[in-house]
């Protein structure tokens, strides 16, 4: 696949509950979260007491979506989470939530946690954003909450969306609600998904493709890259 593919054929990938079809020229990749407070030791993802390291088996294939959807001109888009550093876009009850030791804004070795401008906060260096590239911050879990992607999407005439990123039940799972809602088709690669909870990754995904496909779609990198071929 090349920057002179036709970006306006109808190509189909194999997916659950049934072949996800889609445009090229309207299909953005949105990847979720990638960010070392989530993915590294000693961010927000490790004060709620998580194994970090079970995020980093997503990172190979969104590379390689990324490479593809670049090559072929296509858009990328990527969110964070995370606050203003005076706080005063977090909820208190977000911040006191699990009565952890340590918060959203307390100082941690990346910085103060989930905070914006901090390294914690910013994307892990294997998925760099490059420039053209839109970062959408986001201070909830849906990316389109308090944000202006859906106004971004609707500029670029993007009905469809592929979804990557952390976690799987959490970040990923409320922004594909969220686009369901607002008329957006979303394909989930699940390999390109993670939870700390494997459990409950299964179970975000079960819930996607679920009746019908009653929020989207899943399938894996693979097959996405075999459809772009
Ligand atoms: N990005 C995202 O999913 N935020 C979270 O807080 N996820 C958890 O699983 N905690």
């Amino acid at each position: 696949m090349n920057s002179t593919m036709d970006r306006d054929q109808l190509l189909s990938v194999a997916a659950e509950p049934y072949p996800f079809e889609f445009r090229p020229a309207s299909c953005a990749l949105l990847v979720i979260d990638m960010q070392r407070d989530f993915l590294e030791p000693g961010g927000f993802g490790a004060a709620l007491g998580n194994d970090v390291s079970l995020l980093r088996s997503t990172i190979a294939p969104i590379g390689q979506l990324l490479a593809a959807w670049r090559a072929a001109g296509l858009m990328v888009l990527h969110t964070r989470e995370g606050h203003r550093a005076d706080l005063s876009d977090l909820p208190p009850a977000k911040r006191v939530r699990g009565r952890f030791k340590t918060r959203i804004g307390d100082a941690g070795p990346m910085g103060h946690i989930l905070v914006r401008g901090e390294p914690g906060h910013d994307i892990i260096p294997e998925l760099y954003p490059v420039a053209g590239e839109p970062v959408i911050d986001k201070p909830g879990k849906g990316a389109f909450w308090a944000t202006d992607l859906h106004a971004i999407l609707h500029h670029r005439g993007i009905r469809q969306l592929v979804v990557c990123g952390v976690t799987t039940e959490v970040c990923v799972n409320t922004t594909v609600r969220e686009a369901n809602d607002r008329g957006y088709d979303c394909l989930v690669p699940e390999d390109c998904v993670a939870s700390y909870m494997p459990e409950l990754h299964r179970a975000g995904l079960a819930m996607i493709k679920a009746q019908g496909g009653i929020f989207g779609w899943v399938s894996h990198s693979q097959r996405l890259l075999q459809a772009l071929a």
